[in-house]
């Protein structure tokens, strides 16, 4: 491989698609086709359903499983089951097609300037000069996501001289609450913020509940003093899977749990600050009282195939 060429260079091909219903009224369909790669052992393949001729390809095809999906081996007669009795049950076309496209898997390393398993300690694994986070008070749970988590009970935080104010950038993150919100919880923060108009600061798990019918329990990005956008819903005692993407210096993308869930206009917060779990430096927020796991700083803004196989790679 020449200098300066990202790995996998090789784009799979996908060809000799052809998918049957079984004659059993199973409702069972087999999907065969073929996929060459010279330069990768694996790669990401995903099937789509049209019933109207190709139209388009909104056919729900959670059900698929075998040779689909993050990591599929190459090969020659590759072959996706489908239930469409559990997809699409009661519908009929005689107009259905299927899609099969590949793409090199994600190559999750590439531009990462921090990840942080917190297995055994609060270490940097990335070979990243100066990111061991400094902890105050957290602790290594073994209960995590992956491994073990980082477990931060009120009071107790971790910085780390992390930029996460540069452009493009990548956040991504397992967030667990141990409890219900009563104002505002910080999860992460660009510890350096100037309270100024619409920049990006941090992300809270957020629960406006002061009157009956307000929302409760959100993930919101902290955008300047008054743009908040909510971004899902944090479920007490569950882990959840969080991405925020800085493509340019005016846009941002979050993903929950591996799917976009809103996108929006922004710049970013005072640069050259450290990074901080668990609190802000006005305590303008409250206290987190949780455990995050498998956190990950990239130098550049990771696709929606990869944020996905992120996801599936910690799922
Ligand atoms: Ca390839
Ligand atoms: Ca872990």
């Amino acid at each position: 491989m020449a200098a300066g060429l990202p790995a996998f260079a090789a784009d799979p091909v996908v060809t000799n698609v052809r998918g049957d219903q079984r004659q059993d009224n199973s409702k069972l369909v087999d999907i065969f086709y073929d996929l060459a790669d010279p330069d990768s052992a694996t790669v990401s393949v995903k099937l789509e359903v049209s019933a109207d001729g190709g139209a388009t390809w909104t056919v729900p095809v959670a059900s698929a499983k075998q040779s689909v999906g993050p990591t599929v081996t190459p090969g020659i007669g590759k072959y996706i089951l489908w239930n469409a009795e559990v997809d699409w049950n009661g519908q009929y076309s005689d107009k259905v097609r299927f899609r099969i496209t590949a793409n090199d898997s994600a190559n999750l390393v590439l531009g990462l300037i921090a990840y942080y398993p917190f297995d055994a300690n609060t270490a940097d694994a990335s070979g990243h000069p100066g990111a061991d986070l400094s902890n105050s008070g957290g602790t290594i749970s073994p209960a995590g996501r992956v491994g073990g988590c980082f477990s931060i009970t009120p009071g107790a935080y971790a910085t780390a001289n992390v930029d996460i104010s540069q452009v493009p950038c990548t956040i991504g993150l397992w967030v667990k609450m141990n409890s219900e919100v009563s104002w505002g919880s910080k999860i992460l923060h660009n510890f350096g913020y100037g309270g100024n108009g619409d920049k990006i600061r941090g992300l809270v798990a957020y629960n406006w509940n002061l009157q009956p019918g307000d929302e409760i329990n959100r993930f919101r990005i902290v955008v300047g003093e008054t743009g908040m956008p909510p971004i899902g819903v944090v479920t007490v005692g569950q882990w959840t899977h969080f991405v925020l993407v800085y493509s340019s210096g005016t846009s941002a993308s979050a993903y929950i749990n591996g799917s976009l869930a809103g996108g929006f206009t922004c710049s970013l917060g005072t640069g050259g600050q450290p990074l901080c779990l668990g609190k802000d430096p006005g305590d303008w927020w409250g206290p987190f009282n949780g455990c995050l796991d498998e956190l990950r700083i990239y130098n550049r803004a990771l696709s929606a195939t990869e944020v996905q196989q992120l996801y599936n790679a910690s799922h």
